[in-house]
């Protein structure tokens, strides 16, 4: 009862494996460079973490991730199809996949609807918001594998909900900050905490 619940659930990280996807072609293009290890990994940005490798590896890292065929072909994580599935099914929820496109436009934004289409369906496609600002977006809750999710608006509407990636997992949780360790955690009683 009482009114709809909205649930804003982002993509990389979280529903597509940008990290495995990354390593993969990233070792493919660049088989005789250092990398770093899903273990290793700490920090939001890739090409962070590689600049501080060795500083020419920033733009091969970027290189990656700007290549056509990267964003569609990122595989799925484990549950999250499902659980995006079964969460539009359920009553009185609203889901939206919401996900900042890179500023390199060429083939990022087309490839994540076609993510969409090709896993979630056509249907699927009326769930998208492309934004580089979550902020503005107006909602429950958001899952999101970003630990600091900023923009113009201060006060967002949605509580954020930190879901576990391999650059955030060893990251002390604020008090007030939940997590959702993997979809095989409890993503639905966290969607009824939030139901009036
Ligand atoms: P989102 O997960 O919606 O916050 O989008 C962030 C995007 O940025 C996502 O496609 C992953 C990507 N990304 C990861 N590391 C880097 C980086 O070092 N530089 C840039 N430009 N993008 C990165």
């Amino acid at each position: 009862s009482g009114k709809r619940l909205r649930v804003l659930v982002d993509m990389d990280g979280v529903l597509a494996d940008f990290e495995g996807g990354f390593l993969k072609k990233y070792r493919a293009r660049y088989p005789e460079e250092p990398f770093i290890t899903l273990e290793d990994r700490r920090g939001f940005w890739v090409s962070t973490q590689y600049g501080q490798l060795r500083s020419d590896l920033c733009e091969k890292a970027i290189s990656i991730w700007e290549s056509k065929d990267f964003f569609i072909e990122l595989e799925p994580l484990p549950g999250g199809v499902e659980a995006v599935k079964e969460m539009a099914k359920m009553d009185d929820t609203d889901v939206f996949i919401c996900t900042s496109p890179i500023k390199h436009y060429r083939h990022c934004p087309y490839e994540k609807y076609a993510w969409v289409e090709k896993h979630l369906g056509y249907d699927f496609l009326e769930q998208v918001i492309l934004t580089r600002d979550k902020t503005l977006v107006t909602g429950d809750l958001l899952i999101d594998d970003k630990p600091d999710i900023l923009g113009v608006e201060p006060k967002p509407t949605w509580e954020h909900i930190l879901f576990t990636a391999c650059h955030n997992k060893h990251l002390p949780v604020g008090s007030s900050q939940r997590r959702l360790l993997s979809w095989s955690d409890d993503w639905r009683a966290i969607l009824d905490s939030k139901r009036q």
